[in-house]
């Protein structure tokens, strides 16, 4: 599955842009013409002015219908996250439309060439060719309205995450304010990326970190799974199940010290139903901010209160414990599926 590089998307020309585009190609295409026989030459004219715009538009068309990601080679997670920041319909719609736009224009610069190859008489070349430029330019216009919505879908998708489905992924979860964001950068050796949800007005961060030639993805769930179920909208809904598929692991963070302002109950309601909600997804639960606890972590780093793995990410306690911890539960999690064992291999419990 490729990782849908969302900031690599092409601006979208308007409809304006492109026939203007088109159509200066198609002059300079015409002007080069050489030809002593004054009706070949007009012949000649009128043929590659329509010819060249229409290519040039054509390729503009189809260029963005390559480089739009196509939605059958998106991972579940990817789709979910189209569909909530733009739709998937719309989305699908607009890169078919275009598509049938730019065939038209072919078809109309085919039709174009053979009525001219007929010709004899100049002025009815030219108004060929002008009744050829009409339909190209209808045609164009007629797709305006998803030439721009593609142009808005671009601004918001830009701002998506990217996440390389084919390589591990550890999805924090927990409360608002519980340090999740902080717990990722302090996982990560450079700047997580600053990322935006559509569910969400928060920022959500995206961190990775390297270990033995594996990229380990760490995404933030403001806004997704950080409150209760309730008046959750099938969108969201849908994101969260899209993250069965991404997700191979679920790092839930509990605050113990309750400084982020929720109440150790509703937190661990919110675990239970966060358990529900990705049942197939192994899930590790650690307390965080241990510089704050009233009784330190015991030796193993444990809260001695609930025995859970401990960690500060401002003060940096736990953090290269948990890092192994994270690493050796995904690769036993994979290596219980026999599909994914190395040749050779047998699984423990057979
Ligand atoms: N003392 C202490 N404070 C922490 C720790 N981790 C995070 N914080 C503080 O807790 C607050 C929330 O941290 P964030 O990392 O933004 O929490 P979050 O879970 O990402 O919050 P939302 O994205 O709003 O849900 C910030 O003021 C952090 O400085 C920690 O280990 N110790
Ligand atoms: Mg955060």
């Amino acid at each position: 599955m490729p990782v849908t590089v969302w900031k690599a998307l092409p601006t979208v020309l308007t409809a304006e842009e492109i026939l203007d585009k088109g159509f200066s190609r198609g002059s300079a295409a015409g002007a080069h013409v050489i030809d002593g026989n004054r009706m070949f030459r007009n012949r000649k004219q009128m043929s590659r002015m329509v010819q060249a715009s229409s290519e040039v538009i054509d390729s503009t068309l189809r260029n963005y219908v390559s480089k739009w990601p196509s939605l059958d080679q998106q991972s579940e997670f990817d789709v979910a996250l189209i569909d909530a920041a733009v739709g998937v319909d719309d989305y699908r719609h607009s890169l078919g439309t275009l598509q049938w736009a730019a065939g038209q224009v072919m078809r109309i610069a085919e039709q174009n060439r053979k009525k001219l190859r007929r010709m004899v008489h100049i002025d009815t070349m030219h108004r060929t060719r002008r009744e050829a430029y009409g339909r190209i330019s209808s045609i164009v216009n007629q797709v305006a309205p998803q030439l721009d919505w593609l142009n808005n879908a671009r601004d918001t998708l830009k701002v998506l995450p990217s996440i390389d489905s084919s390589e591990p992924c550890i999805v924090v979860a927990g409360a608002p304010n519980v340090g999740k964001s902080a717990l990722i950068a302090a996982l990560s050796p450079s700047e997580p990326v600053v990322a935006a949800y559509p569910f969400t007005t928060r920022q959500l961060h995206v961190g990775h970190f390297d270990h033995r030639r594996r990229r380990y993805q760490l995404v933030d769930t403001p806004g997704l799974l950080d409150r209760p179920l309730e008046d959750r909208n099938p969108i969201e809904m849908q994101a969260i199940a899209a993250l069965e598929h991404i997700g191979s692991i679920v790092l839930f963070l509990l605050d113990p010290t309750e400084h982020g302002g929720t109440a150790m109950v509703a937190q661990e309601n919110l675990l239970e139903e966060v358990a529900e909600m990705l049942p197939q997804t192994p899930l590790m639960v650690i307390d965080a901010k241990s510089d704050l606890f009233e009784q330190p972590p015991d030796a193993e780093g444990r809260n001695p209160l609930t025995g859970h793995r401990s960690i500060s990410s401002t003060e940096g306690f736990g953090i290269e414990d948990l890092r192994e911890e994270l690493v050796s539960r995904i690769a036993v999690d994979e290596h219980t599926d026999p599909l994914t064992l190395p040749e050779g291999w047998h699984r423990a419990d057979q």
